[in-house]
């Protein structure tokens, strides 16, 4: 028999949760932050390496790769995970988020988004029923809704008619679906910063009845207080039984915020971007490797750290590459920034076990504020 997806609560420390989520390609622990693989490839590392850094599970994405290689070539190759030669979970966006941000020319109606792809002009449509296809297509074990994600600030009206239409998208989005053991279907939570829009939509997605829910339409410019406000009630609206999953989020700080809010999902590009540019994330906040005081310095990145960077290169080495443009640059920033991301999702799981989240967080913003060495 097919092993079901399901998720287990383990314990929690005031509203931070930690647990697993089961699914037929393994364990996802939560809180559980997923590294960005948008094309196939989590950029500057190996599928084998990702994996080392502790990731239990990736996101990709619907737009990019329906585009390129297509997602009906992925599916001859043997699905996504073969493709790409990761065997753990995939998450996989919808792509509307990513054609109201990439695409040209769209044009959203009831029916989807007709757009041009940003790489040939090629036309496109995506719709719920399209965005579920190709999500099967590609093999991925936790299928996102096709929704519709408002820039902040918007006003009220907007907001409305928009999470209406994404709560119309979730409902077919379910019924395309279909029933589908061991595979997962999330709701995506909208409704801007409004208390009773967000109210509104989850009680939506709670009667459609998804696997897991999304906390969708936030960190799209509305600043980190104004996040927070909303996750102070957000995802209590949503089902405890069920995971919970901010998208597109973020910032260690931002994390560490979301978790201590019930939230049990992350996805960033940040660790990975922010490596190929040159910026660390470290226990004592962010470094800048292009910086000339890093030049003549011997000693690692993070004394503490025991990824690969930090273990075999001085501060002094990856200076030089990086001003130099060697591609090794940008493998170990990479490397080390989704080790430190992974390590803070580990210390988080500890410390909810341990029924300590707050004396975690104390510890947390009290290394930050010593700074870099
Ligand atoms: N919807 C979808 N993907 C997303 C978002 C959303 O609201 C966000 C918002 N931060 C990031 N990625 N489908
Ligand atoms: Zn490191």
């Amino acid at each position: 028999m097919t092993q079901r997806f399901s998720f287990t609560l383990n314990a929690t420390s005031g509203r931070a949760r930690t647990g697993v989520i089961q699914t037929p390609r393994g364990d996802i622990r939560t809180p559980a932050f997923m590294p960005v693989g948008t094309a196939a490839t989590v950029k500057a590392m190996m599928p084998e390496s990702v994996a080392a850094t502790g990731a239990d599970i990736l996101l990709g994405n619907t737009y990019h790769l329906m585009l390129r290689p297509t997602a009906e070539r992925i599916a001859r190759l043997g699905g996504l995970h073969t493709f790409m030669n990761w065997d753990k979970p995939i998450l996989t966006d919808s792509g509307g988020f990513q054609v109201m941000s990439l695409a040209d020319l769209r044009k959203l109606t009831e029916e989807g988004v007709t757009f041009r792809s940003h790489i040939d002009g090629s036309k496109h449509l995506l719709s719920p029923e399209r965005s579920m296809e190709i999500q099967k297509l590609l093999g991925s074990d936790i299928v996102m809704c096709f929704d519709e994600c408002p820039a902040l600030p918007a006003d009220r009206k907007a907001l409305e008619d928009s999470m209406r239409l994404s709560m119309r998208w979730a409902a077919r989005s379910k019924e395309a679906f279909g029933d589908r053991p061991g595979y997962a279907l999330f709701g995506i939570q909208q409704g801007g910063l409004e208390q009773d829009l967000r109210e509104e939509s989850a009680r939506a997605l709670r009667e459609i009845e998804f696997d897991g829910y999304a906390v969708g339409g936030l960190a799209v410019g509305e600043g980190q207080e104004a996040m927070f406000a909303c996750l102070d009630f957000a995802p209590d609206q949503l089902p405890v039984d069920k995971p919970r999953y901010l998208m597109g989020v973020g910032k260690p700080d931002d994390i560490v915020g979301a978790v201590k809010r019930g939230i049990d999902m992350m996805d960033c590009v940040l660790p990975s971007r922010s490596g190929r540019t040159g910026q660390a994330w470290t226990r004592r906040g962010q470094v800048n490797i292009k910086n000339a005081r890093h030049a003549d310095d011997p000693r690692p990145l993070d004394e503490h750290c025991s990824c690969p960077a930090c273990t075999n290169y001085s501060r002094a080495y990856l200076h030089h590459v990086f001003r130099a443009q060697e591609m090794i640059s940008g493998m170990l920033l990479t490397w080390h920034n989704l080790h430190y991301y992974q390590e803070l999702m580990q210390g988080m799981r500890d410390a909810i076990a341990a029924d300590d989240f707050a004396g975690f967080e104390a510890r947390f913003h009290a290394d930050r504020a010593q700074g870099d060495i």
